[in-house]
């Protein structure tokens, strides 16, 4: 496979001034007919390339006069004269064969499309790059009730329907949709006094499910004006649901496309959980209107651009909708669990990678989620006010453009006047800095010492010290803050930072709210995580105290059978028993580091883990937790139940947690009572999964998991709970053979990419499951991934990703890993997806 370097980026040589498309569908011959204005640029080439991936060419001309190109498997090759031209082409493509769910596919008989990032290039021959942008009109023809296409419908009639894009944009947030579709409408008024329709498309029978997907629109179209000053831009916006889709949703403009899972909901059949996720991820597509569309990227290296920004953007709104704290630290937990790992093994990249196969394997945690941090440091160095200003410049300086990384820092250097060449750093170097932490007192000075440490690795053998903002308090030993939270810049390798005039010596916390991704190794006073899990003002760092209590009790755990920790115990009774408290905040203090994240912990300190020996020991700890709570668990679960209607807000999925969380516990003693009355009386989702979730857990769910499946085997979002929940819940020595007996089942639809994952993605997310000593999670995880790699290599690669840590692993566990990435790298004809991911992670 071909290796492509940012260091080559070339313009194309050719603009594009307008596209129009032509449809006539069908769904093994679905015709496309396009028209396209090209106009060199001064020093074009004689010959155009332009790409295309599995089309065949019924005709091609230019200026009328019929042309032959040079047809290959990723595009033509045409001399093209060196003035203003137009281009037609006639092309046919397979929309129903189209298993990849790339380009024009179709899903239970509705067509849809998916470009980002190279999907367009299987719809027809097109400079299919992000900094090629034009205007694009669309006509469809086909025997459906809807048809959509991006911007706004210029007509429609009965087989027919002319969209017209007003705004310039690239070939990946094109969109088609056509279908019998129904849809959930509303409007909105922009700020400045402008009527904008609003429609969730969904397939007859969901429509009970669109409500809250159409408040969450409308919230964020709100909040996109108040705080970034941004209005929407056209007269209509639409969100289609699909049930079949690689991601979680796209941006394209004005037509979003959402896998049902992140749009459709209702009370009955989705938890607090998913409420949450489908808002986030419905402002984080709307967002994308202006960081995404309006400003673009210059070319795919560039993707943390929009990427970066706009799941900044989203982690903020959530935070101004529901509980700022909560939000950091679920944000923390998923940064830990799913880009540490990336950012500290064989996948590891910089937040901008210079290098790649396969653009599809770049849509990471590490683009998103660290990218994301980036900017939350880069506000923090420069103060929200700086922020806003430089955002309102980029707005200004780049609408219309597609722009790089460099433009994007620019902006903060010129209306902050610092130089941002060192921050940018962030962009460049992969992996997880390592922080370390010590104090020392002299006569009324304290002093706070840092040193930073970037392990080199294949993308950053050199590593240089990065700025690094630590956010900082000082508290009294008497538990009040003395010095207010403030940000203490590091540049260098080794900096100290001086505090004067204080009359006792103070107890730190540092790194508050997480204020940049990095591995903290304290040595400070052992005691004062203690003290600070009863009394830091900052919510992140209280929490994170709890949590680093809990680290440290389990690794003595699992390295000297010590009993866990009653200084960490009565912390964590002290917090969950504070009524003041949010119970949201109090629910997140129950819950134990990942077991991933302690294979980590274990390796740094030497150790060889043993993942069963780890499960074990965070049983044993959840039974530490339980008893050492009994005397407040049934008061907190019957205190926090809900009598109100169900309402998937902040207060409310707040209460729920935590009852959920003492149910959890309390079951480990009392046994299955509470969580069967629950289950059996549950009028929504949240209370049903979760008693089922704590009866699977004691292995006293079997009946109701029977009943779960009769009551919703109809609905296609909750079976792949009722699939997931097995295997998340299984024993580790029974987790494989229950995945294995679930492919078998005859809902087990492989080809749909959310039922795909609900087994397989389950199964590699049980820590102590998937890494059983038998191997056989890896055996079955490799025949799934054998057998989905030819129909879609996308979903295929993606879940390569539960291997990357393997060599953490003992040497047996890592035979058997290294026997089955070598039985997938083997496989004749394996995709470029997946064979760039197994290729990096086998070394
Ligand atoms: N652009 C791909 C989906 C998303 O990040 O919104
Ligand atoms: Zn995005």
């Amino acid at each position: 496979p071909t290796t492509i370097y940012l260091k080559d980026y070339t313009p194309f040589g050719f603009d594009v001034e307008k596209v129009e498309l032509t449809f006539d569908l069908h769904p093994t011959k679905t015709r496309v007919k396009s028209r396209i204005s090209f106009v060199p640029k001064p020093g074009a080439p004689s010959d155009m390339f332009l790409d295309g991936e599995n089309l065949t060419l019924v005709s091609a001309s230019i200026d009328g006069t019929p042309v032959h190109p040079e047809v290959s498997a990723e595009g033509l090759t045409c001399p093209v004269p060196d003035a203003p031209f137009l281009w037609e082409a006639e092309v046919e493509i397979d929309p129903e064969n189209n298993t990849a769910l790339e380009g024009l596919y179709m899903s239970n008989g509705m067509y849809c499309t998916q470009c980002e990032a190279q999907g367009f290039r299987k719809i027809t021959y097109y400079p299919d790059r992000p900094d090629v942008m034009s205007v694009f009109n669309v006509e469809i023809n086909g025997p459906h009730p809807v048809l959509l296409s991006n911007g706004n419908v210029i007509s429609t009639s009965q087989g027919h329907a002319a969209w017209h894009d007003p705004w310039p944009k690239p070939a990946y947030l094109f969109a088609l949709v056509a279908g019998d579709l129904v849809a959930h409408s509303d409007s909105f008024v922009t700020a400045s006094g402008r009527n904008v329709d609003l429609n969730l498309y969904v397939r007859p029978g969901d429509e009970g499910k669109c409500a809250f997907g159409m408040r969450a629109l409308k919230a964020s179209m709100t909040w996109d004006e108040e705080v970034y000053g941004r209005e929407y831009d056209l007269d209509l916006f639409n969100i289609v649901a699909v049930d079949d889709f690689n991601m979680g949703a796209m941006e394209n403009k004005g037509l979003n496309v959402f896998n049902s899972s992140a749009v459709l909901a209702s009370p009955e059949t989705s938890t607090d959980e998913n409420f949450l996720r489908i808002e986030a991820i419905i402002a984080h597509e709307y967002f994308h209107n202006w960081t995404g569309n309006r400003i673009t990227c210059r070319d795919w290296f560039q993707l943390c651009l929009k990427e970066g920004l706009t799941v900044y953007r989203d982690s903020q709104f959530t935070s101004d909708m529901r509980s700022a704290p909560v939000k950091r630290i679920t944000d923390v937990i998923d940064l830990r669990a799913r880009q540490f790992p990336e950012d500290q093994g064989p996948l590891a990249h910089p937040v901008r990678p210079e290098s790649f196969q396969e653009i599809n394997n770049f849509y990471t945690a590490t683009v998103y989620e660290k990218g994301a941090e980036v900017i939350g440091m880069l506000r923090c160095l420069v103060g929200a006010e700086a922020y806003g200003k430089a955002l309102d410049l980029y707005f200004e300086r780049h609408d219309g453009q597609a722009c790089t990384i460099e433009d994007w820092l620019k902006v903060f250097e010129d209306t902050t006047g610092r130089d941002l060449g060192q921050f940018k750093r962030w962009y460049s170097q992969a992996g997880t800095p390592r922080l370390t932490v010590k104090d020392a007192w002299y006569n009324g000075t304290y002093i706070l010492s840092f040193t930073q440490n970037l392990p080199a690795s294949e993308t950053t053998p050199d590593p240089q010290p990065q700025v690094i903002p630590i956010v900082t308090g000082l508290l009294r030993p008497s538990g009040e803050e003395v010095v207010p939270s403030q940000v203490l810049e590091m540049t260098q390798a080794t900096q100290s930072f001086t505090f004067e005039g204080l009359k006792e010596r103070p107890v730190p916390s540092v790194l508050r709210g997480f204020s940049t991704p990095v591995v903290l190794e304290s040595e400070l006073a052992a005691e004062h995580t203690a003290f600070l899990l009863a009394h830091d003002t900052d919510p992140f760092n209280r929490w994170e105290a709890g949590r680093s209590l809990a680290r440290a009790s389990l690794l003595k755990m699992i390295t000297d059978d010590a009993a866990p920790d009653p200084a960490y115990l009565d912390g964590i009774h002290a917090v969950v028993g504070d009524a003041t408290l949010d119970p949201a905040y109090r629910a997140l203090m129950l819950n134990l580091p990942g077991q991933s994240d302690l294979v980590k912990s274990l390796c740094d300190m030497g150790e060889t883990p043993d993942p069963q020996a780890i499960w074990d020991a965070c049983r044993a700890m959840s039974h530490a937790q339980a008893e050492r709570l009994q005397d407040m668990l049934p008061a907190l679960f019957d205190a926090h139940q809900v009598t109100e209607p169900y309402e998937p807000n902040a207060d409310q999925s707040g209460r729920r947690s935590l009852a959920n969380a003492a149910l959890r516990l309390v079951s480990l003693i009392d046994g299955p009572d509470r969580a069967r009355a629950q289950f059996t009386s549950a009028d929504n989702m949240t209370q049903q999964l979760s008693a089922l979730g704590v009866l699977l857990r004691i292995n006293e769910g079997a009946d109701e998991l029977e009943a779960f499946e009769q009551q919703w085997k109809h609905d296609r979002l909750v079976m792949d709970k009722w699939f997931g929940m097995q295997v998340i819940h299984a024993d580790p020595n029974e987790t494989a053979a229950t995945a294995a007996r679930l492919t078998e089942h005859p809902d087990f639809n492989w080809k749909n990419p959310n039922r795909f994952r609900a087994v397989m993605g389950s199964l590699a997310a049980h820590h102590a499951g998937f890494h059983f000593a038998d191997g056989q999670s890896y055996g079955l995880l490799a025949d799934w991934l054998i057998r989905l790699d030819p129909v879609n290599p996308q979903t295929t690669a993606r879940m390569c990703s539960a291997l990357q840590t393997w060599r953490r692993y003992d040497d047996a566990r890592q035979q058997k890993i290294a026997a089955a990435l070598d039985r997938i790298l083997a496989t004749p004809d394996l995709s470029r997806d997946t064979t760039e991911m197994l290729t990096r992670i086998r070394g």
